[in-house]
């Protein structure tokens, strides 16, 4: 076990927690890469993969948001890509400018699973994350916790089976719908990959996990419970029990993005979180209605698109997100990612007016 400095700013894990916090935590989804200037000198004309797997380039480019917004932002994601598993599992990814990932060679028959390993060797094949954490961790030295992930089994069915981004959902949902054995098999894998990655990625030094299960959305109520939520929540209750058996400590915040479904912050109150993160189509006081009193911290759910506005609608938005909220139980975050084309400078007057309208 890596010996790291102790942490000078911990709001986010005790806000997790359900400890008393004097200020709100802020993060941002993507809040490394493509909107800030620095990403692309650094990562220049270097493969995006490439980049992931170099724990130099990987720890520089997840420490870049910490630098430029020093003292405003409460958390450091690792640069990485939720991609990663699918490699893991044999398949062949090309990250295209301007379009995004593809898949070589999708998954469109449950034949077509004799060709992608379903036992990948997490701790081996993925050895590049793990040192790219502990080298983060260390260059941090304490500033903020340090956050690991994965994408959900459902989110990465689709990408497996669709080989890219979508709109249709065509082949994701025929392997549901026509091949539900065979899906509940690769999903199955997935979650098993999914625990493990997690774990390896504390035992390397990660203090907080995010799962993105981020096409929850594409799926009703029914089918989300059927493909998605089952496999939620065995990991949640499998983590705790595979960082003991690594004998690391299995107190680490564990956070559910089920994005787009909004049906289902109830149940995933009961799926073992610790926080649920919220898109921005919550009213913040009707999802503090759900949670009641059950030991759930809410993360959100600002509309990433609100950058694009002036600087008082920004702090204005803000403040009623907050207000929503209210300071407690409560991680501060977009709805969903930074966009490329965003202004640096309408971030960094998001993070002042976290502060401003988020401390006690
Ligand atoms: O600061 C950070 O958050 C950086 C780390 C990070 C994370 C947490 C990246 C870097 N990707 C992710 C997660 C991720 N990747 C998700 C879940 C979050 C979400 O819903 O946005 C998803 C769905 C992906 C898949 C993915 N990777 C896409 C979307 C494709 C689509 O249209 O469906 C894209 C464009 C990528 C590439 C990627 N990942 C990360 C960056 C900075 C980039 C852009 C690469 C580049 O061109 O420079």
């Amino acid at each position: 076990m890596p010996k790291f400095a102790p942490l000078k700013n911990d709001l986010i894990l005790r806000a997790a927690k359900g400890q008393k916090v004097e200020r709100a935590p802020i993060w941002i989804m993507r809040q490394a890469g493509r909107y800030l200037p620095e990403y692309h000198e650094v990562k220049g004309d270097r493969d995006f993969f490439q980049s992931c797997q170099d724990a130099e380039i990987a720890s520089t480019l997840t420490i870049q948001p910490i630098d430029r917004f020093d003292g405003l932002i409460d958390a450091a994601i690792i640069f990485s890509d939720i991609l990663v598993i699918p490699q893991a599992m044999g398949f062949e990814i090309n990250m295209v400018e301007g379009k995004g990932p593809v898949f070589a060679d999708p998954l469109r028959h449950p034949d077509d699973l004799a060709k992608i390993d379903l036992k990948p060797d997490i701790s081996k094949k993925l050895d590049w994350a793990y040192k790219s954490i502990t080298l983060t961790r260390e260059k941090l030295n304490g500033r903020v916790p340090l956050l690991g992930f994965v994408g959900a089994p459902w989110t990465l069915l689709v990408y497996m089976t669709e080989g890219q981004g979508s709109k249709m959902f065509r082949f994701a949902k025929q392997w549901i719908f026509e091949y539900p054995d065979a899906a509940h098999k690769l999903l199955q894998a997935t979650c098993d990959a999914c625990v493990e990655f997690l774990a390896q990625q504390v035992v390397a030094g990660a203090q907080m996990l995010q799962v993105f299960e981020s096409w929850a959305g594409e799926l009703g109520p029914d089918d989300f419970n059927t493909f998605s939520l089952p496999y939620l929540k065995q990991i949640a209750a499998k983590l705790p029990k595979r960082l003991k058996e690594l004998g690391v400590t299995d107190e680490i915040p564990l956070t559910v993005f089920g994005k787009g479904a909004w049906y289902s912050l109830d149940d995933l109150c009961e799926a073992g979180y610790d926080c649920v993160s919220l898109d921005w189509t919550f009213d913040p006081k009707v999802a503090r209605k759900i949670v009641g009193n059950r030991r759930v911290t809410l993360q959100g759910n600002l509309d990433p698109g609100v950058m694009y506005g002036s600087d008082q609608l920004i702090e204005q938005k803000v403040k009623e997100m907050i207000n929503g909220f209210g300071i407690q139980n409560y991680i501060i975050n977009f709805g969903h990612g930074t966009h490329p084309f965003m202004n640096p400078d309408k971030i960094k007057l998001f993070l002042e007016s976290c502060h401003k309208y988020g401390s006690e």
